[in-house]
C-alpha cells in the first residue's frame, strides 16, 4: 500500500513514508517538523515523537481557532503533525498543524453530542478483542465491525482468554458464520496460545490497535508482542467479569518487531451499546412477538400488521411489559440519541469526504505563508 520508505529518515520506524513526505511538504517548507502523536496525555496536549525525540506538544491558538470546535480536527494517538520547538522551553512543543488521516478509528461520543471521538489514526489492523470468559459477545462484535470497515483499517476479532473456556473453537466457528470473511484469532496471553498468528500482523512499520472492552486483556496482548512496553495490567472482578479500566490513556508503543502498537481504554461506549442489549434482553418477549410486526421499525402504535397489539389484544403478552420497555428505551433513547439505531453508530461516510476538503484548504502558518 504505502512506498519505501525513505532511507534513513529518523521517524521510518514511527511508518513516515515517502507519502507523509508529500503530504508534509508545504508544512516543511514553513520550518515546521513532522511527529507523530504517541499519547494523549490530556486535552490538546500530546507526548509526540520527532526526529530528534519525544517532546510535550500544544495546540497553538491558531490550531484551535481553525479546528472550530471540532472533535475530529484534533490529533488523536497514531496522527502525524506539524510541530516546532517552543522558545525558551526545552522538551516542549508548539502543534501547528494535522496532516489528512488514511484511517481512524471512531467512536460517537457519549451524551448525545453529534461529533465523533477518534480513537486512534493511521491505523492499518484493528483488533477487536473480546475476552472468552463472560466478556464474549457476538451482538456486540457486529456492531464493533461496523466500526471498524468504516475505519478504514482491517478488522481482526481476537477472542482471548482461550483458557478460560470449555471450547474455543466452537466460539469461533459461531463468529465466523455471523461475520464470515473476517479473520479470527484465538489468544492465551497466559498460556500464549495464537501469540504468533497475532504477531503475523506486527510486521515493521506497521500501526495496530486494540480495542475492546476494559478487561479483555488488550494490554496484556501487547505487552507479550512489545515484551518491553509494560503497559499496566488490571484485574478482573470475579462477579461479573468486568475489567477496571486499567488503561487510562490511548498510547502508541514501538514493539521490537519493528510495529507500531496501540493501546486504549475499554471503551465506555460499549456500556451504552450493552445497555441496548441488556433491554432487548430482558424484553426478549416483546422482541419476539415483534418480529412478526409488517414494519420492522413499527412502534406499535397504529401501525397497519402490528403483531405486539394483537399479542395485547389476545391477552398473551401483559399490557405493562409494554410501558414498562416503552419507558426504559425512551430514558436509553435520551441518554444516547445517537445511538438509538444499530448499525448508525459508526456509519458515517462523510469522514472522508470532510477530510478531502481538510487537506485542500491551503496551509497558512503566520508570516510563513507559502509563496
Ligand atoms: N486467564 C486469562 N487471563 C487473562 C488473559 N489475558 C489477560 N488476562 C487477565 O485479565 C485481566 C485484565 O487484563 P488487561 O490486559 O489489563 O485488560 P485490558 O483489556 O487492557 O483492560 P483495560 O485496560 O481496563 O481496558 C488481567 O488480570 C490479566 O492477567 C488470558 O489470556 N487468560
Ligand atoms: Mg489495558
Ligand atoms: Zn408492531
Amino acid at each position: 500500500m504505502s512506498e519505501p520508505v525513505p532511507a534513513l529518515h529518523p521517524l521510518a520506524p514511527y511508518g513516515w513514508d515517502a507519502a507523509w513526505e508529500r503530504a508534509f511538504a508545504p508544512h516543511a517548507a514553513a520550518g515546521l517538523e513532522p511527529a507523530r502523536v504517541v499519547v494523549e496525555l490530556r486535552r490538546h496536549y500530546y507526548a509526540v515523537v520527532t526526529g530528534a525525540g519525544e517532546l510535550l506538544a500544544e495546540c497553538i491558538g491558531k490550531f484551535h481557532h481553525d479546528a472550530k470546535r471540532d472533535a475530529e480536527a484534533y490529533p488523536a494517538v497514531g496522527d502525524w503533525v506539524a510541530v516546532s520547538p517552543s522558545p525558551g522551553a526545552e522538551g516542549r512543543a508548539q502543534l501547528h498543524a494535522l496532516l489528512p488521516r488514511r484511517s481512524r478509528f471512531s467512536r460517537q461520543s457519549a451524551g448525545g453530542e453529534q461529533s465523533q471521538q477518534i480513537i486512534a489514526a493511521n491505523i492499518d489492523v484493528v483488533f477487536l478483542v473480546s475476552g472468552l470468559d463472560r466478556n464474549y459477545n457476538p451482538k456486540r462484535i457486529q456492531r464493533f465491525l461496523v466500526a471498524a470497515r468504516d475505519s478504514g483499517a482491517q478488522p481482526v476479532i481476537v477472542l482471548n482468554k482461550a483458557d478460560l473456556h470449555p471450547d474455543p473453537e466452537a466460539v469461533r466457528a459461531e463468529i465466523d458464520r455471523l461475520v464470515p470473511g473476517v479473520p479470527i484469532v484465538v489468544t492465551s496471553s497466559h498460556t500464549r496460545r495464537g501469540l504468533k498468528l497475532l504477531g503475523g500482523h506486527a510486521t515493521p512499520g506497521r500501526t495496530l490497535a486494540f480495542v475492546g472492552s476494559s478487561g479483555v486483556g488488550k494490554s496484556s496482548l501487547i505487552n507479550r508482542l512489545a515484551r518491553d512496553a509494560e503497559l499496566p495490567i488490571g484485574e478482573v472482578r470475579d462477579k461479573d467479569a468486568k475489567g477496571r479500566h486499567t488503561t487510562t490513556r490511548r498510547e502508541l508503543v514501538l514493539a521490537p518487531s519493528g510495529a507500531l502498537i496501540i493501546d486504549t481504554p475499554g471503551m465506555r461506549e460499549l456500556q451504552l451499546w450493552d445497555a441496548d442489549e441488556a433491554l432487548e434482553e430482558a424484553y426478549a418477549d416483546i422482541v419476539g412477538v415483534a418480529t412478526g410486526c409488517r414494519f420492522t421499525n413499527c412502534r406499535h402504535e397504529d401501525e397497519p400488521g402490528c403483531a405486539v397489539r394483537l399479542a395485547l389484544a389476545a391477552g398473551t403478552l401483559p399490557p405493562e411489559r409494554l410501558v414498562s420497555y416503552r419507558k426504559l428505551k425512551a430514558e436509553q433513547a435520551a441518554k444516547a440519541p445517537s445511538l438509538r439505531k444499530p448499525g448508525a453508530v459508526a456509519s458515517k461516510p462523510g469522514w472522508k469526504k470532510k477530510e478531502a476538503e481538510r487537506a485542500a484548504k491551503p496551509f497558512r502558518h503566520g508570516q510563513h505563508r507559502e509563496e
